[in-house]
């Protein structure tokens, strides 16, 4: 289903813009994360040329979505305060606080994008109501990513190919049905995205 991995030098040969933002990303994560990032990539540069969406934006998106990960949740909570000392994502489970730091980061650090890169970046773990084009390519990229190994990922890969809010619906429930069998906190914006991706899938 997806192209094999290459490093950014490599696969965007003479194109400086991807391979600086590729080379922003890995500078702050571990060689595991660059791995996943760049599995992330791939699936996203498949499901852009699917879907229709922008191939570049969606390879951009990917590269930079979890350019926060591997903060320390200080790191996290300062970059979100910064910003806005109020800011309700910081009431939420801390796994969802490296999607809003990166945004913020990213929209800062890198000057080449825009609104829709920066929305895939900050709302790529919970989903939001309404997903663009672009923030779907990147959070179903994120579930089936070649690194990915969870059961149920086969059928979120064929379910992708053609439907994004398919896909959107199995991963979302996904992740759900994790939270409750660990008994964590489940943000309420996961499960109003995944009842969206509901309405979406089977409406009436
Ligand atoms: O950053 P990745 O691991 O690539 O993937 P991600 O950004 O989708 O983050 C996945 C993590 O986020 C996973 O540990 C589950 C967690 N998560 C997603 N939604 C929620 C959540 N954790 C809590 N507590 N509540 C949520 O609603
Ligand atoms: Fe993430
Ligand atoms: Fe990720």
């Amino acid at each position: 289903m997806f192209p094999p991995i290459q490093d950014p030098e490599i696969w965007h040969r003479g194109d400086e813009q991807l391979i600086g933002i590729a080379a922003y990303a890995k500078a702050q994560m571990t060689d595991k994360r660059w791995r996943h990032t760049q599995g992330v990539v791939v699936a996203a540069h498949v499901l852009a040329h699917r879907h229709g969406a922008d191939v570049r934006k969606a390879t951009i998106a990917a590269y930079v979505h979890d350019v926060a990960k591997c903060w320390s949740l200080e790191q996290m909570r300062a970059r979100i305060a910064a910003h806005d000392a109020h800011d309700p994502i910081l009431d939420a489970p801390p796994s969802l606080w490296h999607a809003h730091a990166g945004a913020l980061a990213v929209h800062c650090d890198v000057p080449s994008v825009d609104e829709d890169i920066v929305n895939a970046v900050k709302y790529h773990t919970s989903g939001r109501v309404g997903m663009g084009l672009l923030e779907k390519v990147v959070c179903v990229a994120d579930y089936i990513e070649p690194g990915r190994h969870f059961e149920g990922v086969d059928q979120i890969r064929s379910e992708a190919l053609h439907s994004l809010d398919r896909a959107l619906l199995l991963g979302l429930s996904h992740t759900i049905r994790s939270l409750l069998a660990e008994h964590k906190h489940i943000y309420e914006q996961t499960v109003r995205s995944r009842n969206d991706m509901l309405r979406i899938v089977y409406p009436g």
